[in-house]
């Protein structure tokens, strides 16, 4: 019988070790991939999410707990990809052009890859060419961009102004510590997300 409530429990400790042998024997078990990530992994990452959100854990436990989440996936990866188990849709997700903070944006991708989406990461200082391209060459349903300088966050208008210049059709959702909700208005952002946790719900709500 695969231990789902172990994995789970083991993914909000951040032991990864554990998870990975979880996972491994419920493979071993002939038990399904997406079930193991829809009935064990995730529901772990739910928690660390909410957590996370409520202010019971803070960013190192997240860290720790979504390398626990990479280890069960590395995994379950290969098998999913076999399979052809759709992804939920993919993000182009990336730092804005001059900001090279990653943290907040690792952090959003890894739970957005724990839900289910596909992540196409462009890394740090990205320019707005980058993001459209990508997300047209990729089909990506969102470009998700992510500043944390009061000085860069500006250039997140000039990634909406050459997605409409390119007539590209992704939704485009912004964070990061200086965003609010009227800033993302104001540039004409589709979304905005104050916590990885949110953006998670938001996204899926794009989606559902
Ligand atoms: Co920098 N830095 N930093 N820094 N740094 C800040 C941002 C700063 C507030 C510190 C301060 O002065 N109090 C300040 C900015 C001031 C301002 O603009 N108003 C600052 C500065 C000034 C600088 C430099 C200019 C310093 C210098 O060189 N003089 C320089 C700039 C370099 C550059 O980018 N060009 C710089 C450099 C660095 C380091 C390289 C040393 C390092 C970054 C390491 C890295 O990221 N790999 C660093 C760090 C670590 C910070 C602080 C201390 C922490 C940032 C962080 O990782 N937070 C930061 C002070 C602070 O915030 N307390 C600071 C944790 C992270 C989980 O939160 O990124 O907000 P956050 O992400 C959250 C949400 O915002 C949201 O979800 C995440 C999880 O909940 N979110 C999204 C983020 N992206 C999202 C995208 C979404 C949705 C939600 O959708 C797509």
């Amino acid at each position: 019988m695969a231990d789902f409530k172990g994995m789970a429990e083991a993914l909000i400790q951040g032991d990864a070790a554990t998870v990975a042998k979880l996972v491994q024997e419920a493979l071993d078990e002939g038990v399904d991939a997406k079930k193991i990530l829809d009935e064990g992994l995730i529901p772990g990452m739910d928690v660390v999410g909410v957590k996370f959100k409520n202010g019971e854990v803070y960013v190192p436990e997240v860290l720790v707990s979504a390398r626990a989440m990479t280890a069960g996936m590395k995994l379950l990866e290969p098998i999913l990809a076999k399979t052809g188990a759709k992804p939920k849709g993919t993000i182009v997700i990336g730092t804005v052009r001059g900001d090279l903070h990653d943290i907040g944006k690792n952090l959003v991708a890894m739970m957005l890859k724990g839900a289910g989406w596909k992540i196409v990461d462009l890394g740090v200082d990205v320019d707005p060419e980058k993001f459209v391209d990508t997300a047209m060459e990729n089909d990506a349903e969102v470009i998700g961009m992510s500043a944390l300088l009061t000085t860069t966050m500006v250039n997140m208008k000039s990634v909406i102004e050459v997605a409409k210049e390119k007539g590209c059709g992704s939704k485009i959702v912004v964070g990061g510590a200086p965003i609010t909700q009227d800033f993302a208005d104001e540039i004409g952002a589709d979304g905005y997300a104050p916590d990885a946790a949110s953006a998670v719900e938001l996204l899926n709500s794009y989606v559902s």
